[in-house]
C-alpha cells in the first residue's frame, strides 16, 4: 500500500485547491527515486521542527526532510461505482492510496455551484460513503462467487473457504447498510482475509473541512456536523481554509507566511495540521541521520525493527546490517555534540531485534 494521501470529495469541494496549496513547494524529485511523478501526484516535505534543529547543530551541506505524497483523485459522484463520472478509473486510483482525505464542503459561496444545489456536509459524506461502499461490495460479491465454488474443493480448501465466506458475509451485510468495512470488528485470522480484498472502506479516513476565511481559525457550523459524524466513526477530521490557505502557498518567504496566518489568527498553516495527520494515520514515524554531509530524516512503519530501519536508506544496509548506534533526539539537543553524547554514555548499541523509535538519530554499521 502506498506512503500516500488520497484526496477524494464531490465535485467543486475544493479538492484541487488543497492539492496544489499542499504542494505548492515540491519536495527536490531527486531525493526520493521511488516516488511516481504524474500531474495529479505532489510530493510534500513533512515539516519537522527536529530536523530544523539538528542541522542548526551539525551545519549539514544539505537538509532532507521526510516526505508525504499527496493524490488528488478526481471524478467521484453519485453513481461512480456504477461507472458514472470517472467512475472506474478514479476507484481504481483510490484502491492504491495509503490512507483518505475527504474533503467536505463547510463554506458557502452562490457563486460557485454545488452539485446537489445546497451545502450539507452530512448528506455530501453520506454520498461519497456509500459509492465507495458500493465498490467494495462489487469486490466482496465477486470473491464469494470465488470462494463458493471452493466449498466442494478438497477438505482444508473447504475448511478455508468456510471461514471466509463468514468474514464475507459480515462485509456483504456491512456495506450493504453503506457501512465502511473498518466499522466491523474483526479477529485476526479474519483480518488476514479482508486485507487481501484490498477495500477501499477499510482504509482510515480522515475528513478535511474546507471553511470560509472567516472560520478558518474555530470552524462553523457546518464543520460541528462533520466533527460530529467524524468522532461517531471514530475518524479524524481538521478544518481549513483552501482559499486562504492557496493565498498562503502564493507568499514567497516564510516572513511573508508567518505574517499572514498571524493577520488571520491562526497559528500554523492548516496545510502543516493536514500533512502531520495524514503521516500519522498512515503508521509513519521519523528517525534521523545526522552529519556534516548531511541531515535527514527518514520515513519508517511504527514497530519496524532496526534493520527495516536501514532498508530504508539503502537495502544493501538491511541485507549487511550489523548493528546500529543509537542516541535519542532529546539527548543531542541537550549535549550538544557527539562526542558527549558518548561521554555521558548515552550511545546506544542495538542489534537487529531493536525496536527503532520515533526521533531516534542513528547510525548503522553493515558489510556488504
Ligand atoms: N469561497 C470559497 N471558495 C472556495 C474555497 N475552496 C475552493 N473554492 C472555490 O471552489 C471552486 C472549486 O474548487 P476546486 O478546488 O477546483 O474543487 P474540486 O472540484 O473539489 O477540485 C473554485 O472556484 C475554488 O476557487 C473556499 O474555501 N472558499
Ligand atoms: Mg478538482
Amino acid at each position: 500500500m502506498g506512503l500516500n494521501c488520497g484526496i477524494v470529495g464531490l465535485p467543486n469541494v475544493g479538492k484541487s485547491t488543497i492539492f496544489s496549496a499542499v504542494t505548492s513547494a515540491p519536495a527536490e524529485a531527486a531525493n526520493y527515486p521511488f516516488c511516481t511523478i504524474e500531474p495529479n501526484v505532489g510530493i510534500v516535505s513533512l515539516p519537522d521542527k527536529r530536523l530544523d534543529n539538528l542541522s542548526e547543530l551539525f551545519h549539514p551541506k544539505k537538509t532532507v526532510p521526510a516526505i508525504v505524497e499527496f493524490v488528488d483523485i478526481a471524478g467521484l459522484v453519485g453513481g461512480a461505482s456504477k461507472g458514472e463520472g470517472l467512475g472506474n478509473k478514479f476507484l481504481s486510483h483510490i484502491r492504491q492510496v495509503g490512507v483518505i482525505a475527504h474533503v467536505v464542503r463547510c463554506f458557502d459561496d452562490k457563486d460557485i455551484i454545488h452539485v446537489s444545489n445546497k451545502v450539507d456536509p452530512a448528506s455530501d459524506i453520506e454520498t461519497i460513503n456509500i459509492e465507495l461502499a458500493l465498490s467494495d461490495l462489487e469486490t466482496v460479491e465477486k470473491r464469494k462467487v470465488k470462494t463458493e465454488k471452493l466449498l466442494h474443493a478438497g477438505k482444508d480448501a473447504a475448511k478455508a473457504a468456510q471461514a471466509e465466506l463468514e468474514v464475507l458475509e459480515m462485509l456483504n451485510k456491512a456495506l450493504s447498510d453503506g457501512k465502511p468495512a473498518r466499522s466491523i470488528e474483526f479477529t485476526d485470522d479474519q483480518l488476514a482475509i479482508v486485507k487481501d480484498l484490498q477495500l477501499i472502506t477499510m482504509k482510515k479516513q480522515l475528513y478535511v473541512c474546507n471553511v470560509d476565511e472567516g472560520s478558518a481559525k474555530d470552524g462553523n457550523q457546518y464543520s460541528k456536523i462533520v466533527e460530529e459524524i467524524a468522532a461517531k466513526e471514530g475518524s479524524a477530521a481538521i478544518v481549513v481554509c483552501g482559499k486562504l490557505e492557496a493565498e498562503i502557498a502564493m507568499l514567497e518567504t516564510q516572513e511573508e507566511r508567518k505574517e499572514f496566518l498571524e493577520m488571520a489568527g491562526l497559528e500554523e498553516s492548516g496545510l502543516v495540521r493536514l500533512i502531520h495527520a495524514a503521516y500519522n494515520l498512515l503508521g509513519l514515524r521519523t528517525f534521523f541521520t545526522a552529519g556534516e554531509d548531511e541531515c535527514r530524516a527518514w520515513t519508517f512503519h511504527e514497530g519496524d525493527k532496526a534493520p527495516q530501519a536501514a532498508g530504508v536508506i539503502h537495502t544493501d544496509f538491511e541485507k549487511g546490517f550489523i548493528k546500529a548506534e543509537v542516541y535519542s533526539y532529546d539527548d543531542i539537543m541537550e549535549l550538544k555534540t557527539e562526542q558527549q553524547i558518548k561521554l555521558a554514555g548515552k550511545l546506544r548499541i542495538e542489534g537487529k531485534d531493536y525496536v527503532v523509535q520515533d526521533g531516534d538519530v542513528m547510525h548503522f554499521r553493515f558489510n556488504v
